[in-house]
């Protein structure tokens, strides 16, 4: 990537960073007085186990049945909708935007919680500040390649620890939990992160996924033991 285009992407990160901050501040998951919970506090201020969860021995897989086989070297992820910059990525240009690490909670609606995952990834407030995400924009639309789809408030994309994530504990992410590349929502439970994603659209109006047109919780807030509409 040339400097000019890293330059932009830095400069649009810190208008979206001034453009969220007291969005931010205001969403449950940093500002609710009495969050539901067991254990010492996490990274966010928030009880380490939501309230209703259990800590998961292993790593659960959950899918609609379908597990799609796709090589990184044909992995593509589209975004379109509310950006300046619409654009298909592919894996080259996946890694050529700022890795993160990052260690984070993964909590699963069905009660169980995976701890201190260990994941590096590309923020999705980098990806944002790539694609130049408009002012309009308030929604984001996820599609997996198994045809799943979920909805979740861009204000919560844009929380730094929400990433699309290609690799788990330095191993590059097992097909079953979402491999080559998948979003992770740790704020929120863990069905609004689509697994094998395929496509982002930004939205200025909300549109339902596949788990929230069935009756889950279009917020999905852990500590609130917000799992159902
Ligand atoms: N594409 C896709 N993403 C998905 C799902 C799915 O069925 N398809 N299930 C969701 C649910 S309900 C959860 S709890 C997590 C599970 O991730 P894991 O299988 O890696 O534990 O992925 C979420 N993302
Ligand atoms: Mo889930």
């Amino acid at each position: 990537m040339s400097d000019a285009k890293r330059e932009r992407i830095v400069r649009a990160r810190m208008r979206l960073r001034e453009r969220f901050k007291a969005e931010m501040e205001a969403t449950p998951g940093r500002s609710d007085p009495a969050p539901l919970g067991t254990g010492p506090l996490n990274r966010h201020g928030m009880p380490k186990l939501p309230i209703g969860q259990v800590v998961a021995k292993g790593w659960p897989v959950l899918d609609l049945g379908v597990k799609p086989a796709v090589p990184r070297t044909e992995w593509r992820l589209e975004v379109v909708g509310a950006c300046d910059r619409p654009c298909v990525l592919g894996w080259d240009e996946l890694l050529g935007l700022e890795q993160t690490d990052d260690v984070s909670d993964f909590h699963c609606v069905t009660t169980w919680s995976k701890m201190d995952m260990e994941w590096r990834g590309v923020r999705f407030a980098e990806l944002m500040a790539h694609v130049g995400v408009r002012d309009e924009a308030r929604h984001v639309f996820v599609h997996g390649y198994d045809g799943y789809t979920t909805n979740v408030p861009l204000v919560e994309a844009m929380k730094p620890d929400v990433l699309l994530a290609h690799t788990v504990y330095g191993e590059p992410l097992p097909a079953e939990h979402g491999g080559p590349v998948r979003m992770i929502t740790p704020q929120l439970y863990a069905w609004k992160g689509a697994k094998w994603v395929r496509k982002i659209e930004l939205l200025t109006e909300d549109r339902k996924g596949f788990w929230e047109q069935r009756g889950y919780s279009n917020t999905a807030h852990p500590w609130r033991n917000d799992r159902y509409a």
